[in-house]
């Protein structure tokens, strides 16, 4: 009787066919949520500082090579891996853990005056076969963090500047094309220009590992050495991924993930 009910768990062995493979991560309702939170339109650097800090606890935990995050989204690259066996219910279901509590622990840390609800993120995976694939897969991501920026600022502008409603605002930027997002925000004048929107905004973060050179002692030789170690970076000021600054940069991070 048992073994039947065995049988039904039908999704356990569903895998992914190969690593390396992006999960993407995406906040569930956050639209409430940071209403709740009360957090700054459109975009409250707290927010994408808690998101970070979710992250590096999943880079402490399973070593992926990078990620990529904007507004409530976060991209992450796990190389040439192993993890759970590739079972695709266990890695959406245990980094979807990770990341919430992971951010709900960075709110709550962060605003302590306030009672931060209990939150999740989604998660999905996608297979890469070559890190050509990895670099158009971050471009595409990238051009979403360009819209979600206009579309923020110019749904923000409609309702400050020209006095519309939050759905009649909505309504006006259904399927709105970025260069007419940039003229609305130009005509009703948000308080800076465009070239002053943060570039965190516009092209989003991403978190990768570095090597430095540290001198230590070592106490069995008795001297001092330089030794190589790795630590988290975080770029908070990136280049347009279809430029070939951008794809040059993603290429060398991408060299020893394939
Ligand atoms: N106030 C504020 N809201 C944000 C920020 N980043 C993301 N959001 C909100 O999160 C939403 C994320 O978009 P989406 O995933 O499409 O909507 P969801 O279904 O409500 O999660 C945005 O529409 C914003 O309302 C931020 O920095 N500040
Ligand atoms: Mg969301």
């Amino acid at each position: 009787m048992y073994n039947k009910l065995k049988c039904k768990e039908a999704y356990t062995d569903v895998r992914v066919p190969a690593a390396p493979f992006f999960v993407r991560l995406d906040g569930w309702r956050f639209h409430s949520l940071t209403e709740k939170l009360k957090l700054k339109k459109p975009f409250d650097r707290l927010l994408a500082e808690c998101m970070i800090e979710a992250v590096k606890n999943i880079f402490r935990l399973f070593n992926p090579a990078l990620a990529y995050l904007f507004s409530d989204e976060i991209s992450i690259l796990f190389p040439k891996t192993n993890l759970f066996g590739l079972r695709v219910e266990k890695i959406d279901s245990i980094l979807a853990g990770f990341t919430s509590s992971g951010l709900h622990k960075a709110l709550t840390k962060r605003l302590p005056d306030r009672d931060v609800p209990a939150l999740s993120l989604d998660c999905r995976i996608i297979p890469m076969k070559n890190p050509e694939e990895a670099v158009n897969y971050l471009t595409w991501r990238q051009s979403e963090a360009y819209r979600n920026c206009y579309n923020s600022y110019a749904y923000q502008a409609l309702i400050r500047k020209a006095g519309l409603t939050p759905q009649e605002a909505a309504q006006r930027l259904k399927d709105v094309k970025l260069s007419r997002l940039m003229e609305l925000i130009k005509r009703y004048g948000i308080d800076l220009n465009l070239s002053d929107i943060p570039r965190w905004h516009e092209r989003g973060i991403l978190i990768h590992w570095e090597t430095y050179k540290k001198m230590g002692y070592d106490p069995v030789r008795g001297i001092y050495m330089t030794a190589e170690r790795r630590r988290l970076k975080v770029e908070w000021f990136l280049p347009s991924f279809i430029m070939e600054e951008g794809r040059s940069m993603l290429r060398g991070l991408l060299r020893d993930v394939f």
